[in-house]
């Protein structure tokens, strides 16, 4: 084992750099590349990786620290094999950027002198281009800071590049008005492509700079020229890194801008709780669970603007709930933990969405099937029997069809419960497709019995059957899980009492149904034992009232009573 220094490489022209995050501490073990600090100017931060794979033994560096090209970062213990290599002054001292990996990884900043970025016809149109960004090749545009018609300062940033390790802004080389950009964001760029013309005032350049660029850029010079046929003089700035602030990027280091990038994150609404107010990781990880358990907020924004702006009119935080309760359960016994079916993903955000939003009321009611059922019954032995001598196939009816038949008969009658709101008014449907609620392995599925007005209930028995099979099967077609205009859920054939049913957006009233009981029935003389079916008939508020609810569970009933109203 030995000990190496690592210290700041060629960092390019910039003098002195903040460190603005360790991204280790002693005792951490790195490897090679591994980011170790994140130093920065006011235009460019860049992550300072290691030379070698070690141990870090100590820390040279504080926070606020200011350090520049060959200052003493941090003590390495590397095995004597790496320590051999990195001992070599391009690696562990990597001061010279062509001769250092490492360099070549972090020294985006543009040399000093090297650059020429400018090529301009006097007072005429003046190319920008990208100056020397040091090693770096394919850097990606992150952000464009201007736009066309903008009128720029010389060294105003125009963009806004990143590599893996580093970002920087790139600043004009003249002051003018833009007239034509040559990037987008996500456009690769390096050394020598065109950025921008601009035009109108003439570019600037110092003799000093004209100078540097003749002794140290002349390849960049002539790339830039070929570039540009019919140009009077090529002039070049000294493509350093300007002393103006910052305009607009939020302070962040590349690392945590792909993290937040990764993810989804605008950098520019976390707020930063690091050294002058810079986003570190926990920043950005902050922002994402607020945003998460504002997420029933941003699905009611989503859905409906106006009830979501009435809701946080409250208090200005969406619903103003209270973060999901995280529970770790496992500490109260043990558990396992399974995933949802994907009809349960999506059936659960269509019910969460519909209750929130949908003002829903329920109405109860019991309604005397006692005649309908013993019809029911013997039509069922009719057609057993038919089925034992070859007329028919056996179809089994179930109360479920009558219902469906007597809902059309109800919709027909109220016709604002066959209707979907759109914006401020009310789409009424002429045609009668009822869903009903299927229970499967995998979770709750809608098949829709498409025209039930216009056939029997022989019929919308075996369709039934087939899409309730189908649906168990998951088997069920798109065509046939759409365009419903009211549901029944009916829990008749496993039991219970009455429950509130979730309206199926953008209906606006679904029925639930129970299984029905022999219950005693006042007839003004004595109690009748008759058979008596519970109904649930959930509505929207918003195009239903009480009283219209009140009134379609009455016609139902008596529909349901005595099935030759239907007819009528
Ligand atoms: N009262 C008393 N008995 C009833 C009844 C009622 N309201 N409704 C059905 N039954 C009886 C049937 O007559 C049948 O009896 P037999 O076996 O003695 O003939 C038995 O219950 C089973 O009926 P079924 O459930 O097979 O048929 P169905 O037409 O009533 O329902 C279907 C079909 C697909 C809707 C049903 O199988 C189903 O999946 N139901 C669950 C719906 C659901 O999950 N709803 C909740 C949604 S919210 O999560």
């Amino acid at each position: 084992m030995s000990l190496i220094e690592i210290k700041v490489p060629d960092i390019g022209d910039f003098d002195e750099v903040a460190v603005i995050e360790l991204l280790v501490k002693p005792g951490d073990t790195v490897k090679a590349e591994q980011s170790l600090i994140t130093v920065e100017s006011d235009k460019a931060s860049m992550e300072i990786p290691s030379s070698s794979a070690g141990v870090v033994k100590e820390l040279k560096v504080a926070l606020g620290d200011k350090v520049r090209q060959g200052s003493l970062l941090l003590l390495l213990e590397v095995a004597d094999t790496e320590g051999a290599a990195a001992a070599a002054p391009a690696a562990a001292v990597p001061a010279p950027a062509q001769e250092s990996k490492t360099n070549q990884a972090v020294a985006p900043v543009p040399p000093a002198q090297s650059a020429i970025n400018v090529v301009a016809t006097g007072a005429g149109p003046v190319e920008v281009r990208v100056p020397d960004i040091g090693d770096f090749k394919d850097v990606t545009v992150i952000e464009v800071m201007v736009k066309v018609g903008d009128a720029v300062r010389f060294e105003q940033s125009l963009i806004t590049v990143e590599s893996d390790k580093a970002s920087m802004e790139i600043p004009s080389s003249a002051a003018g008005v833009i007239k034509e950009l040559k990037v987008k964001l996500g456009d690769k760029v390096n050394i020598g492509d065109l950025l921008a013309i601009l035009e109108g005032t003439a570019p600037v350049a110092t003799a000093a700079a004209a100078q540097a660029s003749a002794a140290a850029a002349a390849p960049v010079a002539s790339a830039a020229v070929a570039a540009v046929a019919p140009v009077a003089a090529v002039l070049a700035v000294p493509a350093h890194i300007p002393t103006l602030a910052p305009l607009g990027l939020p302070h962040a280091s590349p690392s945590v801008r792909k993290f937040a990038r990764e993810l989804g994150v605008p950098l520019d609404e976390v707020k930063g709780t690091g050294l002058k107010g810079r986003i570190t990781d926990n920043d950005v990880q902050a922002f994402t669970r607020s945003v998460m358990s504002g997420a029933i907020q941003t699905l009611a924004a989503q859905a409906q603007p106006k009830a979501a702006a009435a809701a946080s009119g409250t208090d200005g935080a969406g619903l103003g709930l209270i973060p999901w309760p995280k529970v770790d359960f496992a500490k109260f016994g043990p558990v396992e933990r399974k995933e949802l079916s994907r009809i349960k993903k999506i059936s659960g955000a269509n019910l969460l969405r519909n209750a929130i939003l949908i003002p829903a009321v329920t109405n109860h009611d019991d309604c005397d099937i006692t005649d309908l059922e013993a019809f029911r019954v013997s039509t069922n032995l009719e057609n057993e029997k038919s089925a034992k001598t070859g007329v028919n196939a056996s179809v089994k009816v179930t109360m479920l069809a009558f219902l469906i038949k007597a809902c059309v008969a109800a919709l027909k009658k109220y016709p604002e419960f066959n209707s979907s709101l759109d914006g401020d008014a009310l789409i009424y449907k002429q045609y009668y497709h009822i869903g009903f609620a299927a229970d499967t392995p995998n979770g709750l599925m809608v098949p829709v019995i498409k025209d039930a007005d216009q056939k029997g209930i022989m019929q919308i028995s075996v369709e039934m059957g087939e899409l309730a099979k189908k649906a168990r099967d998951g088997k069920l077609s798109p065509a046939e899980m759409t365009g419903a205009s009211f549901t029944i859920s009916s829990l008749g054939g496993i039991g219970g009492r009455y429950f509130t049913p979730i309206i199926n957006a953008p209906e606006v009233s679904i029925l639930g149904v129970c299984r029905s009981t022999i219950q005693p029935v006042w007839d003004g003389k004595a109690f009748q034992p008759r058979l008596m079916l519970p109904l649930s008939l959930t509505w929207d508020h918003r195009v239903i009232d009480g009283a219209a609810a009140a009134r379609f569970n009455v016609y139902l009933g008596q529909i349901l009573g005595d099935f030759r109203r239907v007819l009528l």
